[in-house]
């Protein structure tokens, strides 16, 4: 009976375990050779993130082509039918002394969709994002440079980057994340 109860235990730590970033610069990624330390997230939304050096829907919704050119691989999401959303969560952080900052490139086809930036904590908590910036709107067809400021935080906690679509055709794209941070805690 003691064994079965640890390995319930230990079943459960890890179908909620979370990998934890030691530096910031871990969330730093390019895309080029994968994900870096951000996890595509499954079952809680509808669409999933890619890695690709170009996409195209039609010939009005297209990233045709990294921030340095065709070559440079980015990582993007499509919408699906109705409303969709797309999560793309960092490892967790353990916490953030002061003020942090994620940089990007964001891409956006058309103006429906958003990108915003959340922070979900715990990590891998099943509720509701707590979003920190929206991006929305028109669009310029075009790589535009985006940042956001990280409030201070005490406890572990992930960055989320969230696309929401209500059309099949739109795609949202990011490239060249920076995470910022002067000091992480040690857990
Ligand atoms: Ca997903």
């Amino acid at each position: 009976m003691a064994n079965f109860g640890k390995v319930v235990v230990f079943v459960v730590l890890l179908s909620n375990a979370v990998a934890e970033i030691s530096r910031p610069s871990q969330l730093s990624c390019d895309f080029s050779d994968d994900f870096c330390d951000w996890r595509n997230v499954v079952a809680i939304d509808q669409q999933d993130w890619f890695r690709e050096e170009r996409v195209a829907s039609d010939p009005f919704n297209s990233i045709p082509r990294g921030v340095n050119g065709l070559g440079d691989v980015f990582a993007y999401v499509r919408g699906g039918q109705g409303l969709q959303e797309a999560w793309l969560a960092s490892d967790a952080i353990p916490c953030q002394r002061s003020q942090g900052m994620v940089a990007f490139a964001l891409w956006k086809s058309s103006i429906s969709p958003s990108l915003e930036v959340c922070i979900r904590q715990p990590p891998n908590a099943a509720g509701t994002l707590s979003c920190i910036a929206r991006f929305d709107g028109h669009v310029a067809t075009e790589w535009v440079a985006r940042f956001v400021i990280t409030p201070p935080n005490p406890k572990p906690f992930q960055i989320v980057f969230r696309a929401t679509f209500f059309n099949p055709f739109d795609i949202i794209a990011i490239d060249k994340v920076v995470y910022e941070a002067a000091q992480l805690c040690s857990s």
